[in-house]
């Protein structure tokens, strides 16, 4: 087969992108061909995504990516992150701005929920974790409003703007699995769980997967764009933890991943759901991966906290240099202070250097003081959460492991890398930072008959063609065990347990 030209766009909360890649049989070259922010908007007390302007991105994006490949392409995917969505009224319009997972509506929805539907009968039905924000709690807090009850399609943020694109709805399976209405074992709707929460699954456009086809783009977005057609679009994992895990370039199966970016995700690849009561008492979520694949994980609030402590610095007139901070944080004094960093009072946004000096304070340890230290703290932090989750989901679904991947863009952070693998006590390979564009083009040259195989071939691929770091564990491993019982105490005495 000859190489194909295949454009990924990848809607991230702090930016999206559209990437080039152009892959053959023994061949990946991917190129960034657009980049542009992701700014939510609050708007009467509301956080919103700003998804007209994403839309924009993606428009300009596929003008770029024309230009890049001479004005035609093989083919588009797109992925983004989960659990929000735009509703559509009968004819297809969007109502209202979507909803970002950080605002607060959401708050005291689980109460409701469980009212009605026990947790454990939730977990055993869909194997989802506790967030706060999943579909269904912020379809539980619309619940009346006018928005909702005029609604006739709800469509998941990258199937929206797959729609946009193509006019063709459509729900991709990797990113549905984050509503928690669907049962990972039979990869479909839960209708007990929608009826027990009087979630009309009507609203949802039918189902399809990773490798189907998602329509063509549309003659006016050829136009805007510059390009040929026709141009397939593929569904890929849409969730895009579901395409950075397609990119974790892992030989066999002893390894765990922690796909970092805005958030940690660290976890095992299954090949069935872990249902039990311990899986669901440590907050372990089954979202469906690419190939019948589980992803067995947990969110861990990942560099979020740093990005959110230098938009604090920056409004406080204190501006930071990454790469300064980061330099200055690997020579600040180790495990110093640590918190939770899977503590959900670190979810929305707000004055993170305060928030963890306070978590810090109120568990007995000193108070990072200066920027180097409380970046410090995080990234100890961070390294403790990827820890205590690579650890826990061995010991929950009996697979163990020998490496840790680390991809996305904390595979950029060495110092992040370098803790992240004196913590675990295991070798880390750090890379593709692009995992989730990879991954999502790798499934559309699949789809297109430019590659064949399973996950174990793209993975192949990737190891050739993708440039990786390896981080060996050193340090004191008595001083991380000490850290971890820290976390440990403080996490008891804030549930009282
Ligand atoms: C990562 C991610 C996570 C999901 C969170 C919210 O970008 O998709 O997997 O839990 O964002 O959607």
């Amino acid at each position: 087969p000859a190489p194909g030209v295949f454009a990924a766009v990848d809607l991230g909360a702090s930016s999206g992108r559209v990437m080039v890649a152009r892959v053959g049989p023994a061949s990946l070259r991917l190129e960034e061909v657009h980049r542009f922010p992701n700014r939510p908007v609050r708007v009467g007390g509301t956080l919103h995504w700003d998804v007209l302007a994403l839309y924009r991105g993606v428009l300009d994006g596929l003008r770029a990516a024309g230009a890049a490949a001479g004005g035609r392409l093989a083919g588009v995917g797109v992925d983004g992150w989960a659990v929000d969505y735009g509703l559509l009224d009968a004819a297809g319009a969007l109502l209202g701005n979507p909803v970002h997972y950080r605002d607060a509506r959401t708050d005291g929805a689980a109460e409701k929920v469980a009212a009605v539907l026990p947790p454990a009968e939730l977990y055993a039905a869909t194997g989802l974790q506790r967030l706060p924000f999943n579909t269904v709690y912020q379809l539980v807090a619309a619940h009346g409003t006018p928005q909702l009850a005029a609604a006739r399609r709800l469509l998941m943020i990258p199937d929206l703007i797959s729609y946009w694109l193509t006019g063709q709805q459509g729900t991709e399976i990797t990113n549905a699995s984050t509503t928690q209405l669907v049962d990972p074992r039979t990869r479909d709707w839960s209708p007990l769980v929608a009826a027990r929460l009087g979630i009309d699954l009507g609203l949802f456009a039918p189902l399809r997967g990773p490798g189907d086809p998602a329509g063509l783009l549309r003659p006016e977005v050829l136009t805007e764009a510059g390009l040929e057609g026709p141009v397939p679009v593929t569904a890929v994992g849409s969730h895009d933890t579901a395409s950075a895990v397609v990119g974790v370039p892992a030989a066999g199966e002893d390894f765990a991943y922690i796909a970092t970016g805005t958030w940690s995700l660290a976890g095992l690849e299954l090949d069935r759901p872990v249902l039990t009561e311990e899986s669901r008492a440590a907050n372990f979520t089954n979202e469906l991966g690419v190939d019948g694949t589980v992803r067995y994980l947990r969110n861990i609030m990942g560099l979020w906290l740093l990005q959110e402590c230098l938009r604090t610095w920056d409004a406080q007139g204190e501006p930071q240099d990454l790469a300064a901070l980061l330099a200055a944080a690997g020579r600040a004094m180790p495990l110093r202070s640590v918190v939770d960093a899977g503590d959900p009072a670190f979810l929305a946004p707000g004055d993170m250097p305060r928030r963890i000096a306070e978590a810090c304070a109120r568990t007995g340890q000193p108070r990072p003081r200066t920027p180097a230290e409380t970046a410090r703290c995080v990234l100890d932090s961070l390294a403790l959460a990827h820890r205590r989750a690579v650890e826990e989901a061995q010991a929950l679904s009996g697979r163990r492991v020998s490496t840790v991947h680390i991809v996305g863009g904390g595979a950029r952070n060495t110092l992040l890398c370098r803790l992240t693998a004196d913590a675990t006590g295991l070798p880390v390979v750090a890379g593709p930072a692009e995992a989730a564009a990879l991954g999502n083009v790798l499934v559309q040259a699949r789809a297109a008959g430019v590659i064949s195989g399973g996950l174990a071939g793209m993975r192949a691929l990737l190891r050739t063609t993708q440039p990786l770091r390896y981080y060996d564990p050193a340090g004191d491993r008595a001083a991380w065990d000490e850290a971890a019982d820290r976390i440990a105490r403080g996490r008891g005495k804030e549930t009282g347990t």
